[in-house]
């Protein structure tokens, strides 16, 4: 009998409340909100996973993914914001960009950091979906001590540990935020591992969507291995420019990143093979360590995809992640079906551990 996963947790995500997500420049409904973790929490307590504080880790170990000047952005973005005026002229609560550095603006001169800054945002934001509040950067860090913690967990034996990071963090690059995201948990998690296991890591992305910000922090790397299987970005689905299966890394990272996009309406059958495929291809390239980033939001009933997978479908993806039976650090990503997400979360920890169990007794 296995012992049931820890659940790191910090209650400072709390903190982070976006008041809406500005799409095709309108106000809609933010889904990235507080009630999320608190029902992931509340169904693993009840399914007896113990629940274990986040401990404070130094900014050294989000710089190993994170350009320094991004993470002084974030640190300080609302304050200044906030200091500028901008909350009444001209009357906007959050930090939201309205012009990008964008490269075909830039072509190869180096991007400036404007002092203005109602400009700055756009040096760091790709999109306008991502609004940074009063807590936004403290529940971002409180995160990444979260997917820290649960790293140290699996140093120190746990075959598992999981990290109820929130805000998520798998669409933030090394310099660049968005995606309802800040830092890049997942990433900084497959770093720290990487420092401490004599060899390779794999990142393997469950979410709906294209995990973009992995691939491109180790997109010239083959110790860390990326992997993701989203809906396919080609068929309208965020992050648009990126996720295809042709994007297979570059220089000493060549063939170290896969991306399996699938069609909008899979289910269990065509999700689970392609979680299958994703395993055995980073098996593979021999990792020491995993990182999951567990997005549920892949959940037939998910506002946010179109993929139609079930709870037995998100078991069936964790029992062939943990039949690895590597030492696992499984991060949260999305997920925005308050209704459904703690059970499917659950359903995953069930299949790593169930997974995992096999791959030691076989
Ligand atoms: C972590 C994660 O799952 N991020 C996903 C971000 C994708 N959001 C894109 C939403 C596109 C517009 N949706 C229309 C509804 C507006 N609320
Ligand atoms: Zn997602």
């Amino acid at each position: 009998m296995t012992a049931p996963i820890p659940v790191v947790w910090s209650d400072v995500h709390r903190r982070h409340v976006p008041s809406a997500e500005i799409w095709l420049g309108v106000r809609t409904p933010a889904v990235e909100l507080p009630a999320r973790a608190d029902a992931i929490r509340a169904e693993l307590e009840r399914a007896g996973h113990p629940v274990v504080p986040a401990t404070a880790h130094p900014d050294a170990a989000l710089a190993a993914v994170h350009d320094p000047a991004l993470l002084e952005f974030l640190a300080g973005a609302w304050q200044a914001w906030e200091a500028a005026g901008l909350p009444d002229d001209p009357g906007q609560a959050e930090v939201i960009p309205y012009f990008f550095a964008h490269p075909g603006l830039l072509g190869t001169i180096e991007p400036a950091l404007p002092a203005a800054t109602w400009a700055r945002t756009g040096r760091f934001a790709f999109d306008t979906m991502t609004p940074i509040g009063p807590g936004t950067w403290e529940a971002a860090r409180a995160g990444a001590n979260a997917a820290l913690t649960a790293c140290e967990l699996v140093l120190g034996g746990a075959p598992s540990a999981y990290a109820c990071c929130r805000p998520p963090g798998h669409h933030v690059t090394r310099s660049a935020y968005g995606g309802s995201c800040y830092l890049n948990n997942a990433a900084i998690a497959a770093a720290r591992l990487r420092a401490a296991v004599g060899g390779a890591v794999a990142l393997l992305d469950v979410d709906a969507h294209h995990g973009n910000g992995a691939q491109a922090i180790f997109y010239d790397r083959a110790d860390v291995v990326t992997g993701s299987l989203h809906v396919d970005p080609a068929a309208g689905w965020f992050p648009h420019f990126l996720g295809f299966a042709h994007e297979e890394g570059e220089g000493a990272g060549r063939g170290a990143n896969r991306n399996l996009p699938l069609a909008p309406g899979s289910g269990d059958d065509a999700w689970v093979a392609a979680v299958r495929e994703l395993a055995w291809w980073a098996a593979g390239l021999e990792p020491r360590a995993l990182v999951i980033a567990l997005g549920v939001d892949a959940a037939a009933g998910d506002p946010e995809s179109p993929l139609r997978v079930t709870a037995d479908g998100f078991r069936a993806a964790g029992h062939a992640l943990g039949a690895l039976g590597l030492p696992t650090v499984i991060v949260q990503e999305g997920g925005y079906d308050l209704a459904t997400i703690g059970g499917l979360v659950r359903a995953a920890l069930e299949g790593v551990t169930a997974g995992r169990q096999e791959s030691m007794d076989g």
